[in-house]
């Protein structure tokens, strides 16, 4: 298991490289051009000068999160492949520089979704917070002008303004996309995109859907586990994989977590590890990873990865915001929670792997 931490970029992110380097065990950037909207070519100049800064700080460069796909890929239309070779230039260059796992998703239009980013908690906290009567009874104008007023002036991966100022065209797009349709559009995406991972040595990691259920009529395809094996298999490959995100499937209690992580253990390149508190009307809010904080057993999910002597990428996700970073940080990317995430998961497999030792 390597220890990861997704940083935006130097102009673009408030935690610095030297910071992260003071938290135990972080040995990779997950990293991006934050600035390119999807579809965009990745210019090797500016590849190469962000590879440098980071490795320059200490840190590998294996894991990009995201490249995102362009719309035209997921709705299927003809403009599909001249997309679909940009995205294959990408791969190519980025493997160039040394980079193993590209995480992205599929979702149509919005990335995670969320109604409130600063939900008030009782210990004086705030985290990000779902309140499914508000999505279902508004309309997605409404949540996309809340998300970006409420976004501390960050840019947002998946929330980019320029693409959602056109939002009704957006959506009149996705009209006859069905879930059947949009797993074709998946399958198409990857067989033309996997062969060229193979050659080159990359690893694709799909993200899961969140919240992990349809919503404003869109389909969603990467929610369950039905939908990751259809992923898995649909292209049968060793570069064709999966993000485990624990908060993103578990904010659904039907999603057990425990039993995707073993099951599609050798299809995992990359775990997102975060808690979520799910209420019984279907809202959640997300926590600290402490297990018991939330709904997730995320001893039992890094017990499984223990056990099946994972190799790939980890990294803390959204944590709640702390001691008032609120006014400033990105949403569910502050420091401290994420810190103190990454300490969570380095005291429990530092654990496992100690009794283990002394077993043998
Ligand atoms: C991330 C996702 O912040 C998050 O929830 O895990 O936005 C993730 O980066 C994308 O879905 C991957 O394409
Ligand atoms: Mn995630």
């Amino acid at each position: 298991m390597q220890i990861t931490w997704r940083w935006y970029g130097s102009n673009n992110d408030d935690i610095t490289l030297s910071t992260i380097k003071q938290i135990p065990n972080v040995k990779g950037i997950v990293w991006s051009l934050h600035h390119k909207q999807a579809g965009e070519i990745w210019e090797e100049q500016e590849i190469e000068a962000e590879v440098k800064k980071i490795k320059d700080s200490g840190f590998s460069v294996d894991v990009v999160e995201s490249v995102n796909v362009h719309d035209d890929i997921k709705i299927g239309l003809a403009s599909r492949d001249h997309y679909i070779d940009i995205y294959i230039d990408t791969i190519r260059k980025l493997a160039k520089v040394g980079v193993k796992v590209i995480c992205y998703n599929f979702m149509p239009v919005f990335d995670w979704t969320r109604t409130d980013l600063y939900h008030q908690n009782d210990d004086g906290s705030n985290s990000l917070y779902y309140e499914k009567s508000l999505v279902e009874g508004v309309d997605a104008q409404t949540i996309v002008d809340r998300i970006l007023k409420g976004a501390n002036d960050k840019t947002m991966p998946g929330w980019e303004p320029e693409r959602l100022a056109k939002l009704q065209e957006l959506f009149d797009a996705y009209k006859d996309v069905t879930e059947t349709k949009l797993q074709e559009n998946l399958k198409y995406f990857l067989e033309r995109i996997i062969p060229i991972c193979e050659e080159v040595d990359v690893k694709m990691a799909i993200h899961p859907d969140d919240p992990p259920w349809p919503i404003f009529n869109l389909p969603r395809i990467a929610r369950s586990y039905e939908h990751l094996k259809y992923i898995v298999e649909c292209v049968d490959s060793p570069c064709n994989g999966l993000t485990v995100c624990t908060g993103s499937l578990g904010a659904s209690g039907k999603n057990d977590l425990v039993t995707i992580t073993n099951d599609f253990k050798d299809k995992i390149f990359f775990m997102h590890i975060r808690n979520v508190k799910r209420f019984s009307n279907g809202d959640f809010v997300e926590t600290s990873h402490k297990y018991d904080d939330g709904d997730i057993d995320i001893i039992e999910v890094m017990k499984t990865l223990h056990n099946n002597k994972y190799k790939y990428y980890i990294r803390a996700d959204h944590g709640r915001h702390l001691w008032g970073e609120e006014k400033k940080c990105r949403p569910g990317y502050g420091l401290y929670d994420r810190a103190l995430g990454v300490m969570y998961l380095n005291g429990i497999w530092d654990t496992l792997e100690k009794s283990s030792n002394e077993t043998k």
